[in-house]
């Protein structure tokens, strides 16, 4: 029996801030088995201290501990980038330590990726997934991809830095339902406008529905280049990924009706949350 371990509970960044001994004395993860919880901690502070052999000798545990793939990723694998994001956001980290830490990062994917893409039972559809031009961030966007493979789709990953020219390429080799641009950095989403903008010019818009995520992308960004959706996380993604070939199937990319059914989804998500909330109290 895989062991459940809440991973939605939203973490205090500030847990990270100083050293394990600290976030050991935080609430996170007090529903795994004390044994699990430590070893959470030593895959998140192996992420932070930029320790690629001993992230990976700690997943096997893990995973022998009956910890899915999907909750190591979502949990300290997410926590701890998260802190390298902080240390080099305040230049307590410069370029050579978050290498390291993407390093980590990649490492224990590589070992998730089969566990994750193994769950895929049926075809689906087809996305095509790239990291825009410029931009070389693609952690993110490997875990969506990895995810929507899971979850049935055939997904073609362009990699990093694509121009706009190579997305059209692959909608008219792959003829995919879905395209969904990554970009992490402020100077690279407007190249999700610009490959939005070619779609529609080399009359293809109809023909794809437009994803729209990264750490830079929020749904108010989504509305003002006319993309289909945004997701703030792989499962969010993969809940509308399977909405578009469900039950909008037959609304085409660009629609304004597809854009405000993809918005109540997340409506209906916080309301959900919030029952639940409400029903933890009592
Ligand atoms: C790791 C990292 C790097 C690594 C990237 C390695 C790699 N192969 O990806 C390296 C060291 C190469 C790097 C380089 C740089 N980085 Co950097 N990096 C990061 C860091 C710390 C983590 C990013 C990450 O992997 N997060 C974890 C993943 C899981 O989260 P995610 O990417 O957000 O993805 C999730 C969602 O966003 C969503 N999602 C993502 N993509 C998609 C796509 C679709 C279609 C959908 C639907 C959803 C979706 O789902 C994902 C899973 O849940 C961030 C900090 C941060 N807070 O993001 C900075 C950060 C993005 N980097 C930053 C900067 C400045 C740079 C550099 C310019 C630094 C420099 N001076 O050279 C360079 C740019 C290089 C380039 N041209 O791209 C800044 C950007 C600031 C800004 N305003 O733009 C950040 C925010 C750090 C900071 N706080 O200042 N970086």
């Amino acid at each position: 029996m895989p062991l459940r371990i809440d991973t939605e509970q939203d973490f205090d960044i500030e847990d990270l801030q100083y050293d394990i001994e600290d976030s050991r004395e935080t609430g996170r993860w007090t529903d795994a088995p004390p044994e699990i919880k430590e070893l959470f901690h030593e895959i998140e502070w192996n992420i932070i201290d930029g320790e690629h052999q001993d992230t990976v000798g700690l997943i096997q545990p893990a995973l022998d501990a009956e910890v899915t793939a999907r909750t190591l990723i979502a949990g300290p694998m997410a926590t701890g980038i998260a802190e390298v994001g902080r240390r080099f956001k305040m230049d307590e980290y410069f370029l050579p330590e978050v290498m390291m830490s993407a390093k980590c990062m990649h490492a224990a994917l590589a070992i998730l990726k089969p566990l994750i893409i193994a769950e895929k039972t049926e075809e689906i559809g087809t996305v095509v997934v790239g990291t825009v031009q410029g931009d070389l961030h693609d952690i993110g966007k490997k875990i969506v991809a990895m995810m929507l493979e899971a979850a049935g789709f055939t997904v073609i990953d362009l990699g990093v830095t694509v121009p706009p020219e190579d997305f059209i390429a692959a909608i008219r080799e792959h003829r995919p339902q879905i395209v969904g641009f990554s970009a992490l950095l402020t100077t690279t989403m407007n190249m999700q406008w610009e490959t939005l903008k070619l779609i529609k010019a080399e009359g293809l818009r109809q023909d794809v529905k437009v994803f729209v995520g990264g750490a830079p992308i929020s749904q108010a960004w989504c509305d003002k280049i006319g993309a289909d959706a945004y997701a703030a996380d792989a499962l969010i993604a993969v809940d509308k990924a399977k909405a578009c070939l469900n039950e909008f199937v037959s609304w085409k990319g660009g629609d304004p009706a597809l854009h405000a059914a993809m918005l109540a989804m997340d409506a209906e998500r916080e309301a959900q949350k919030l029952a639940q909330a409400e029903a933890a109290v009592g």
